[in-house]
């Protein structure tokens, strides 16, 4: 197969975009503050399945702007986005007919943020994609990860990725136009051959979608680097770099380690020179809303760009 890597390599600077339930709970369980990785609450605390989902009842992204969210990627000098359909949670961000826990179904929302970005960003010529948390999944019995509900000797992988993660994997390639990136995150559960017809399926859906990585047994289109990694020599072919704007993917209050614009500048360049992508993450609120500091720094790296950058 013939897939077009030149526009992935020529793009240089990606917006990861980490946005779900977690996003709500910002870093709090039951009045205890977490940090690190806010996406990883429910595993930090062992939250159960059927508390989690009342998370979802509390989760009503109203300040949520597709339009605003993509000007500033535009702005910033952004090609690319890739945001969170489902995360480690298992909640699905968009209108899901395989499952009943998403933000259609079980929140105030009842709207599909996802179609309303793939439509905004296509608009401005960014390039869109998903990031599908392919096999660990904590809301479900089957899939990989959640051992505080679920008794880890009596999983069945295979069930699991039948009866959600390929079906909503098809959903998502067939239902927001072109996907120029599928993120997947995290194998498991599957042989390279089990793994080479999920790709193989997946692909025939969308033959120029990239696959990252991380889909597992090398068989991705690119590469990604382990987070906040670099390589310290350039590298030839497609790859990417992962950071995250401060030190959590997922939205936390009490997170303000943000980079400032000289040091988003000095990141883009680093890896631009070994001749790789920056995708750089930020994790908006559960009102829908990029924290102010995102916003300012993204903004200041765009107008230096403007001014110094190539294109
Ligand atoms: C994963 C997720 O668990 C995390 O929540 C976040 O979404 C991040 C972008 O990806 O975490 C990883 C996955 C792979 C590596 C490190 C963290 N790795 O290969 O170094």
């Amino acid at each position: 197969e013939h897939r077009d890597l030149q526009w992935f390599k020529d793009a240089r600077f990606g917006l990861f975009i980490h946005w779900g339930l977690y996003s709500q709970l910002a870093g709090s369980w039951k009045g205890k503050r977490y940090y690190g990785s806010g996406e990883w609450i429910m595993h930090q605390a062992k939250i159960p399945v059927k508390e989690y989902e009342q998370v979802a009842k509390e989760f009503n992204p109203t300040d949520f702007n597709a339009d605003a969210w993509a000007q500033l990627a535009e702005d910033a000098g952004i090609k690319y986005m890739v945001i969170t359909a489902k995360h480690h949670e298992g909640f699905a961000m968009y209108d899901s007919r395989v499952s009943d826990f998403t933000i259609v179904k079980a929140s105030p929302f009842k709207k599909d943020p996802m179609k309303a970005l793939a439509d905004a960003t296509r608009k401005r010529n960014i390039r869109f994609g998903f990031y599908y948390s392919q096999f660990v999944d904590w809301h479900e019995t089957n899939g990989g990860g959640n051992e505080w509900d679920f008794d880890a000797n009596k999983k069945n992988y295979q069930l699991y990725y039948q009866q959600k993660a390929i079906p909503q994997l098809k959903e998502l390639l067939t239902q927001y136009g072109p996907l120029s990136i599928v993120w997947f995150d995290l194998p498991g559960g599957l042989s390279k051959a089990e793994t080479q017809s999920l790709v193989d399926s997946l692909h025939a859906l969308q033959p120029q979608s990239l696959f990252s990585s991380r889909v597992g047994q090398g068989l991705g289109d690119y590469k990604d680097f382990g987070d906040s990694e670099v390589p310290p020599v350039p590298i030839k072919g497609a790859w990417e770099s992962i950071y995250t704007h401060n030190d959590s993917w997922g939205y936390i209050e009490h997170d303000m380690n943000f980079k400032t614009s000289g040091e988003i500048i000095q990141l883009l360049a680093n890896v631009a020179s070994k001749g790789g992508n920056l995708m750089l993450n930020v994790g908006p609120d559960g009102k829908g809303n990029i924290p102010y500091y995102s916003k300012k720094y993204l903004e200041e790296t765009g107008k230096w760009l403007v001014v110094n950058g190539e294109s």
